[in-house]
């Protein structure tokens, strides 16, 4: 099973990033991420086994994670594959300190893959034909959260879709 650690955005803003998803897409082309994909990745696990995952999923239950408030304000994009994203300008330091945190915990859960730099951002569109995020609108969005979730990334013929299979502070 293959799986992320991830925020998840309150309604409202995920309005907005469809918007500017749809904004995007117009400009950059490639494959819009669905409305219900959006998702901010606080950490790619990779392939687990189901035992694993049972046990990930207890351990995600009793997290406690301290609420934050991230500030979207800049485009990005990836070469490879194709993406263009929505980010921070500057660091966020609680953002930066809950994703070695997460880290610390899963080393000794038998995880490995921690990145050696985090870019935190939410892939708006993959696969694009431009990387041009020139004239595309200014950003200025809040992202307020207190809850991640542990998602299961399911692919088959129709692309990847995202199952939430435990959420922090929920025993
Ligand atoms: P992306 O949006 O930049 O592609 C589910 O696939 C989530 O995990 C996505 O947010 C994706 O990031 C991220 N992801 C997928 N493969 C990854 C990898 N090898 N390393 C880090 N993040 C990855």
């Amino acid at each position: 099973m293959r799986l992320f650690l991830a925020l998840v955005p309150p309604p409202a803003l995920r309005a907005r990033l469809a918007e500017l998803a749809d904004l995007a897409h117009a400009r950059c082309g490639g494959r819009r991420m669905p409305d219900a994909s959006l998702h901010l990745t606080l950490a790619f696990l990779g392939e687990v086994d189901e035992v694993q995952a049972v046990a990930l999923g207890g351990w995600v239950r009793s997290l406690e994670i301290p609420p934050g408030d991230w500030r979207l304000d800049r485009w990005g994009t990836f070469q490879r594959p194709g993406i263009v994203w929505v980010g921070g300008r500057h660091p966020d330091p609680p953002l930066e300190a809950l994703q070695r945190r997460l880290w610390d915990e899963l080393a000794p859960r038998g995880i490995g893959g921690r990145p050696g730099r985090y870019i935190p951002h939410v892939t708006l569109l993959r696969h694009a034909h431009a990387l041009e995020t020139d004239g595309l609108p200014d950003i200025r969005l809040d992202w307020p959260y207190n809850q991640l979730e542990l998602i299961h990334s399911i692919t088959d013929h129709r692309g990847a879709r995202y199952a939430t299979l435990a959420r922090s502070g929920s025993p």
